[in-house]
C-alpha cells in the first residue's frame, strides 16, 4: 500500500512539475545568470526592467549593464540603442523594450551589435473584441480575460490582476503598447460608472508596462445612457455629454488613450442616423478627446444594403471625407476591400487617402482561417499585406509607408491587431496561434522584418532549450534541433498560410463559407431573402460559363480595380496581368480558361485544392517527427488539432470542388485524388450544424 501511495504522489509531483500548458508563452526563463544592473533613475517601469534581466540575463556571469534615460536624436519615440552591455532611451518603456530585446537576443543566439531600434507605428494596439458578459466575439481560446457576468462581475481579484500583469507584460516584450477592452459592437454599458472603475483597475495594471488603455464607444451613447433625446453629433447637448465624459474617464485614467468606433456599419448606430458624415461624428468625439492628447480610431468597416460591388463600398464612402478628419483622428481600414479573407489584395484606402491618417486593421484572431483548430501562421500574411505596393507616391509607396507616417504627413501613426487572447491557459487556443500575438507585435515594431525572422524567433523562444556552458555563454540549441526541429517546423509555419488559401479559396475566391460561424465551407448557401452581399455565390459568381467575380471596367464587372493607382489598376484589370493569387477576385473567367502552366482553370482549380490538402498531410509528418523536442502535451495538442485540420481540409476541397463541378462540368484530372464525400453528405452536415460549427 505505501509503496502505492509513494508512486501516486511521485507520479503527480512529476505531472504538475511537467505539465506543460503553454501560459509562459515565448517567455522561458531558466537558470538566470547573475547580473549586475546599473540604473540611476528609479520608476516602477525601470523596476520591472530589472526585474526582467535578472530573471533572464543569459550573457556573461556578473555583468553590468547599464540602463540609461538620455535623449539622443537618432532615438525616436519609445524606441532604443542597445549593446551588449547598456541600453539607452529617450524613455522608461524604451528601456523596458531594450531589455526585452537584449534578452531575446540573447536566448535565440542572436548577436548583439552596438545598434538603434526604432517603432514603424508609434501606436501599436490589440483590439479585444470582448463583451461585457465575458463572452469574446470570433474568439476561440475562452471567455475574456476583462469581462465576466454574475455577482462578482465587478471585483477586482488578485488572480484578476495577476492575469491582467502577465498580459501586460507579454504585450511590452513585443512592444505593444495599447488595448481596446471591449469589443467594437460595443455595449453603451462601458461608460458607465461600474464600468469605468474596472476599466481604472485594469489601466493601472497594465501602466507600467507601456500600455495604455482604450475603449470602443457605442455612437448613441448620449441618448442610451445619457438621458439626452437625441446623438446628433451636431448638437451642443451631445457634444457637452461626450466631453463630460471623457473629462471623468481622464480623472479615472490620466494616460487614457482614446476611442474606437464601430459606426453606421452592420447595424451600428452612428451620424448618418442624424443626417450627418462619419467626419461629423469622429471630429466630435476627437475634440472632446484632444484636450487629453485622446485619440479616435474610427472605423471604415461599411457596407450597406445598395447594389454596390461590396469590396467597393469603404473606398466610396470615406474617399469624399478625404482631408476633413480633425488630425487626432485616425481611420482604421482592414487590410483588404471584404473582410479579413485567407487572401484579398490590399484594400485601395491605403494610400488613397491622402490628407488623413490612416492605420492598418490586422485579424488576429483566426475567424476566416480555421479557428483556433488550423494551423496557421499569419505573418507571410500581414508581410504581403505591408509590403504592397500602392503607388500612390509612386513605386516604393508600399501600405507600410502609406501608414507609418514616412510618406505622408502626420501626428500620429498606429496598427491594430484584433486579438485572439482568451482565459484558455494558453490564452490562444492552439499553441501555435500564440505566434501570431508574438508576429503582430514584431510586425507593429518593426514592419519590415521577415515572416522566416518572426518563426525562427517564436519558435526558439516558446521550444527551445538554450543550454549554458561554464563560462556562462549560451551554446544556442544543438545542431540537432537546429535541423530536425526548427527547420522542418518553421517551414511548416511559413507555409500554413498558403495551405490555408488553396484548401479553402485559391486563385482569388474569397468569403465562400457556410453561415456557420465562418469556418467550413458553403459555396451553396444562399437561403432565400437573405442579404445577397453575405451569401457565398454573391462572391464567386459561379456558372456554366465560368466562375470569379468580375471587378474590371468592362459593363459586366464592376469596377473596383478602378480604386487602385495605376498601374494596378491595368494590371488588375487584364486577366493576363493579374497575379493568379487575385485572378478569380478580379475575374469571371471561362472554365477552360489557360492559365500560365497551360493547365485550365478548372484543372489549376483542383490542383490548388488537392495541394492544400497534400500539405496539411504533410505537416501531420512534420510533426510527429518533432516528438522528440517537444513536452509530451503540447505535442499531443498539436497533433490532435492537424488531425481536426487534415479531415477539414478534405472536407474543404471535396465540397468546393463538387460544388464547382456541377457547373463546371469537367472531370477531375486523372491522376487527382477521387473525392472521399457525397456532397449530399457535406451540405445535409453543413446545414445541421447551423449556429455551432465549432
Ligand atoms: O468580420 C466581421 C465579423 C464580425 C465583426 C465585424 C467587424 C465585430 O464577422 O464579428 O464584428 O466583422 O469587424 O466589425
Amino acid at each position: 500500500m505505501k509503496i502505492i501511495a509513494y508512486l501516486v504522489i511521485f507520479v503527480l509531483v512529476s505531472i504538475s512539475v511537467y505539465a506543460e500548458d503553454g501560459h509562459n508563452l515565448w517567455l522561458r526563463y531558466s537558470n538566470p545568470i547573475s547580473v549586475n544592473v546599473v540604473c540611476v533613475k528609479s520608476s516602477p517601469t525601470l523596476t520591472l526592467a530589472r526585474q526582467e534581466l535578472q530573471m533572464g540575463w543569459k550573457g556573461e556571469p556578473g555583468a553590468s549593464v547599464s540602463l540609461v534615460i538620455k535623449a539622443d536624436k537618432a532615438i525616436r519615440g519609445d524606441g532604443y540603442r542597445i549593446s551588449k552591455n547598456a541600453i539607452q532611451a529617450n524613455t522608461e518603456f524604451g528601456i523596458l523594450y531594450g531589455v526585452f530585446e537584449l534578452l531575446r537576443r540573447q536566448q535565440t543566439g542572436e548577436g548583439i551589435q552596438d545598434e538603434i531600434s526604432n517603432p514603424s507605428y508609434d501606436r501599436r494596439i490589440l483590439n479585444h473584441w470582448d463583451n461585457l458578459n465575458g463572452s469574446v466575439e470570433r474568439g476561440y481560446a475562452g471567455q475574456s480575460i476583462f469581462w465576466r457576468e454574475g455577482k462578482d462581475a465587478w471585483t477586482v481579484t488578485e488572480t484578476d490582476k495577476i492575469l491582467w500583469q502577465e498580459y501586460a507584460r507579454a504585450n511590452a516584450s513585443i512592444g505593444i503598447n495599447g488595448s481596446v477592452l471591449n469589443n467594437v459592437n460595443a455595449s453603451q454599458l462601458i461608460l458607465t460608472k461600474e464600468c469605468l472603475q474596472r476599466v481604472k483597475a485594469i489601466a493601472d495594471v497594465l501602466r507600467p508596462y507601456g500600455i495604455r488603455t482604450y475603449l470602443s464607444v457605442k455612437f448613441s451613447s448620449p441618448a442610451l445612457i445619457g438621458g439626452i433625446k437625441t446623438s446628433d453629433p451636431l448638437n451642443p447637448e451631445v457634444a457637452k455629454w461626450w466631453k463630460d465624459k471623457v473629462k471623468d474617464i481622464y480623472s479615472l485614467i490620466p494616460d487614457f488613450g482614446g476611442f474606437l468606433v464601430k459606426a453606421n456599419s452592420e447595424g451600428q448606430p452612428g451620424p448618418q442616423d442624424f443626417g450627418r458624415t462619419h467626419a461629423d461624428g469622429a471630429n466630435m468625439l476627437a475634440d472632446a478627446l484632444s484636450p487629453y492628447g485622446g485619440i479616435v480610431m474610427w472605423r471604415a468597416f461599411v457596407y450597406s444594403t445598395s447594389n454596390e460591388d461590396r469590396a467597393k463600398q469603404a473606398y466610396l464612402e470615406f474617399m469624399p471625407l478625404d482631408g476633413q478628419f480633425r488630425d487626432n483622428v485616425i481611420i482604421q481600414v482592414k487590410n483588404g476591400p471584404v473582410d479579413f479573407q485567407p487572401r484579398e489584395p490590399f484594400s485601395p484606402l491605403f494610400g488613397a487617402m491622402k490628407e488623413t491618417t490612416v492605420m492598418p486593421e490586422l485579424q488576429i484572431t483566426q475567424e476566416y482561417l480555421g479557428h483556433s483548430i488550423h494551423l496557421a501562421f499569419l505573418a507571410p500574411l500581414w508581410e504581403e499585406f505591408l509590403q504592397s505596393d500602392t503607388y500612390q507616391k509612386g513605386p516604393g509607396s508600399t501600405v507600410a509607408h502609406c501608414t507609418d507616417g514616412s510618406i505622408f504627413p502626420q501626428k500620429y501613426s498606429a496598427i491594430a491587431g484584433v486579438s485572439n487572447i482568451g482565459l484558455d491557459a494558453n490564452w490562444c487556443g492552439h499553441p501555435f496561434a500564440q505566434a501570431n500575438w508574438y508576429a503582430f507585435g514584431r510586425l507593429a515594431w518593426n514592419s519590415s522584418i521577415r515572416s522566416e525572422l518572426i518563426a525562427d524567433e517564436w519558435i526558439k523562444l516558446t521550444f527551445g532549450r538554450t543550454t549554458t556552458n561554464a563560462n556562462g555563454a549560451t551554446s544556442d540549441l544543438s545542431i540537432d534541433w537546429n535541423l530536425n526541429f526548427l527547420s522542418p517546423v518553421k517551414q511548416m509555419m511559413l507555409d500554413s498560410r498558403e495551405a490555408i488559401v488553396d484548401y479553402m479559396m485559391p486563385l482569388g475566391l474569397h468569403h465562400i463559407f457556410s453561415a456557420n460561424g465562418h469556418y467550413g465551407p458553403g459555396p451553396w448557401w444562399a437561403p432565400k431573402g437573405m442579404r445577397k452581399d453575405w451569401t457565398p455565390p454573391y462572391f464567386h459568381q459561379s456558372d456554366t460559363l465560368g466562375i470569379g467575380f468580375d471587378r474590371t471596367p468592362s459593363t459586366r464587372g464592376s469596377n473596383g480595380a478602378g480604386q487602385y493607382q495605376e498601374p494596378l489598376r491595368s494590371v488588375f484589370s487584364d486577366p493576363s496581368t493579374c497575379p493568379e493569387a487575385y485572378l478569380l477576385w478580379f475575374h469571371h473567367l471561362p472554365w477552360d480558361y489557360r492559365m500560365k502552366s497551360g493547365r485550365t482553370l478548372w484543372d489549376e482549380l483542383c490542383i490548388h485544392y488537392d495541394g492544400g490538402v497534400q500539405k496539411v498531410r504533410q505537416f501531420q509528418k512534420i510533426w510527429d517527427q518533432a516528438e522528440r523536442y517537444v513536452d509530451r502535451d503540447r505535442f499531443v495538442d498539436v497533433q490532435k488539432r492537424l488531425r481536426d485540420q487534415s479531415l477539414n481540409a478534405l472536407e474543404w476541397k471535396d465540397a468546393c470542388l463538387l460544388y464547382f463541378q456541377q457547373f463546371s462540368r469537367k472531370p477531375f484530372p486523372y491522376n487527382f485524388e477521387r473525392p472521399m464525400y457525397n456532397l449530399d453528405y457535406l451540405i445535409e452536415k453543413d446545414t445541421k450544424r447551423v449556429g455551432n460549427y465549432h
